[in-house]
């Protein structure tokens, strides 16, 4: 099912997109501490030892991971050696003594995992799909990762199955991984590693250290983390059930304390002259720092996407501040009064102000329009505004940024390097691959279209953002059909027509009956035959050098889970059964040691490199054990699921806790009315003398 690309692939003329994304900055990282429980101890000098031959080694630089010189000190490589001639006296003495001989059978039996454990890939299976067999082995592909973890890196920030070491972000840690993975554990009810994990938090995990850290990373993952195990300890007492511990507390209230603490030290993060977060915050002083790059600004995804984790803990702890900085974000970036709801993806800090042009829905730009339906759905819908935001947001998109593929009339959801109105640039980063499931999410509100077709409020715009969540999401599979390994490229460019066709075009040929019926009232063409390495439609998916790597990335899983909750077609689910079999097959690291990323997941073997990113565990993961888990497990009516797929109850708004800002009123062409000429309304909220532009669009699409 894996193909290598056909050579005559045209090469892109645009220019290269950087690694824009290295920008973490943990100054002083170290703090290699070797682990002071006897199992970890062992394979802690293991890490150590590998660590002496492995320098030079590099890490990927981007957006989710910190950047780091690649180059260490040439005193610390001799130290290391001095450390290294000690280790191996100390584990001769172990073996001497017998510590060392207790844990040879769990190694043994892990090795031995690495190599068998995967026999059923070359199973074709049975006529019926047994998808809870399939959930088992999601299940044993995470507890793989996490065991190896456990013995090679236990505490540590960072992971390198290769080497089989870790390295921390910051002195001391940040828990990571193990928060980050923290709900995922309790989903699969594991409860011992529940158990380990949560006494790690309870004695070891300290949010004081004199660094800077990412505020959106460490929003998203760690309260994130923290506050999903919170809901789920408390409100699933069956999932992982732990007893009493030590100080006869009930594990979940160290969630929330924890939470709590790491929130009131982020909060310095919105202490700047607009409200909008400063790219970092340093945990001890509770101080802001604007970015180092990108002339200070932050990324506006990253000041933007901090919400529903602030209100979800606004809720909990009945402390308003926590909602009122977190919205005032949204007011703030609302008052610039964008075109068609899109927004470029740097916002200055010190001024509320958006830095630069440049539209996409890729880095930088992803979860804002993620969290504006997602905070619409939190609060039960009861704050309108988001949905109104996020209509303008998805009307936007299909003006400016849908196009289609030049053979096979793929939809593609390009993006505007240099505004809304300059050349559309027909890349798709692979982080765009959360835009189908949201889409659908938006349409239904989780229901089963089947249910939500029979709300008043279902019509033909729902019927089209359906339409275009699956023609998107189509497009998301092709770039795992397209390479050798089955596993997508970080970004992805198509070839599409010029000048590119756009949405209307598109719509005025379907009148045309050009492409109805093609496949159930879908536009594009079959990705047939699925095995011809110069198949045509395989030309439409143009891979650069520069963007074949695979970073274990969640969009693709993320969004069929949402497709196939929503849609109830299975051929979702089996789409990621292919995808999950392709991340066994070429991303397993030797001796059960779990699974990494890959340099280049265009060629066989798969080019590996040395890392496992938290969000393997915390969502690739998660979503493959959801897709194939039964619909009622995790209702989506219940629930919202935050950008790093932590999960968060949906609640009813009371009390202190409202919507606390009005949008700007606006005219018939969504610009801002300034305030001398601004005509007043009965409400006076400035919302409802505004048409739907979403309206507009329906009726350019019916043609
Ligand atoms: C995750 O940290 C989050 O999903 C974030 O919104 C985008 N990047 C990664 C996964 O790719």
């Amino acid at each position: 099912m894996s193909f290598q690309l056909p050579h005559n692939v045209p090469a892109f003329t645009s220019s290269q997109r950087p690694y824009e994304d290295g920008y973490w900055r943990a100054a002083n990282r170290g703090g290699h501490g070797l682990q002071q429980n006897g199992h970890t101890y062992a394979n802690g000098i293991g890490s150590k030892i590998n660590d002496l031959f492995s320098d030079g080694k590099e890490l990927p630089l981007y957006k989710d991971k910190p950047s780091y010189s690649s180059r260490r000190p040439r005193g610390l490589l001799q130290r290391k050696r001095f450390l290294g001639g000690v280790v191996l006296l100390v584990l001769l003495m172990m073996w001497w003594t017998g510590i060392l001989r207790a844990h040879k059978s769990i190694r043994a039996e892990v090795s031995k995992k690495g190599s068998v454990m995967w026999s059923w890939l070359g199973n074709s299976g049975a006529n019926e799909v047994d998808w809870d067999a399939r959930r088992e082995r999601v299940k044993e592909a995470f507890i793989l990762s996490w065991d190896a973890y456990e013995r090679y890196a236990w505490g540590m920030d960072e992971y390198h199955p290769i080497s089989k070491n870790g390295r921390h972000m910051v002195e001391g840690g940040m828990g990571w991984i193990i928060v980050d993975a923290l709900d995922t554990l309790m989903l699969m009810n594991l409860t011992s590693r529940v158990q380990h994990a949560r006494e790690w938090i309870s004695t070891s995990l300290h949010y004081s250290q004199n660094h800077e850290v990412n505020t959106f990373e460490t929003t998203i993952r760690m309260l994130g983390g923290l506050l999903s195990a919170h809901y789920l300890s408390t409100t699933f007492p069956s999932l992982a059930p732990l007893a009493d511990d030590d100080t006869g507390k009930r594990g979940e209230d160290l969630y929330i304390e924890k939470a709590a603490d790491l929130a009131d030290r982020l909060l310095g993060a919105f202490e700047s002259d607009s409200g909008i977060p400063y790219a970092s915050v340093n945990l001890n002083t509770s101080r802001g720092v604007q970015s180092n790059g990108d002339g200070g600004a932050s990324s506006t995804a990253e000041a933007a996407s901090l919400q529903l984790e602030f209100k979800y803990l606004a809720k909990l702890t009945g402390e308003p501040n926590y909602w009122q900085v977190a919205e005032k974000v949204i007011k703030v970036i609302d008052d610039n009064g964008m075109e068609d709801g899109l927004l470029p993806i740097y916002v200055y800090a010190t001024t509320g102000n958006f830095r630069g042009e440049n539209v996409r829905l890729g880095s930088r730009g992803d979860s804002y329009y993620e969290y504006l339906i997602k905070q619409y759905l939190q609060t039960s819908k009861a704050e309108p505004l988001y949905l109104d935001m996020w209509n303008e947001a998805m009307a936007g998109i299909r003006k400016h940024l849908i196009t289609y593929t030049t053979r096979t009339q793929l939809t593609v959801l390009g993006e505007r390097p240099n505004g809304l109105h300059r050349e559309l640039s027909p890349k798709m980063d692979h982080l765009v691959c959360f835009m189908p499931g949201t889409i659908a999410l938006g349409a239904t509100g989780g229901l089963p279209v089947l249910e939500a077709k029979k709300s008043s409020t279902w019509g033909k715009k729902q019927e089209e953002d359906v339409l275009l969540a699956k023609e998107l999401m189509k497009t998301c599979w092709g770039m795992y059909l397209a390479t050798a390994t089955g596993l997508a490229p970080e970004i992805t460019f198509f070839a599409i027509d010029d000048p590119p066709k756009m949405m209307t075009d598109m719509a005025k040929d379907r009148v045309k009956k050009k492409f109805a019926g093609a496949q159930g009232g879908t536009i594009s063409k079959p990705l047939l035959p699925i095995d011809d390495p110069s198949a045509e439609w395989r030309k439409d998916y143009i891979i650069k050098p520069s963007d074949h790597h695979n970073l274990q990335r969640p969009e693709t899983v993320e969004s069929l889970f949402y497709m196939w909750r929503i849609t109830g077609d299975e051929m979702y689910r089996r789409w990621g059964w292919e995808i999950f079999k392709s991340f066994v097959r070429h991303t397993a690291v030797d001796d059960g040691a779990g699974f990494t990323s890959l340099g280049n997941a265009n060629t066989l073997p798969a080019e590996k490199r040395d890392n496992m990113e938290s969000f393997w565990l915390a969502e690739t993961l998660k979503y493959f054990y959801l897709l194939f888990s039964p619909q009622e497990f995790m209702p989506l009516e219940d629930i919202i699921i935050n950008t790093e797929a932590h999960i968060f109850p949906r609640f009813e708004m009371k009390g202190a806790l409202k919507t606390g800002w009005k949008r700007k009123q606006r005219d018939q062409d969504g610009k801002i009315i300034p305030e001398d000429k601004m005509e007043r309304t009965e409400k006076g909220d400035g919302n409802d003398k505004r048409e739907d532009k979403t309206k507009v669009v329906r009726v350019e699409l019916q043609g």
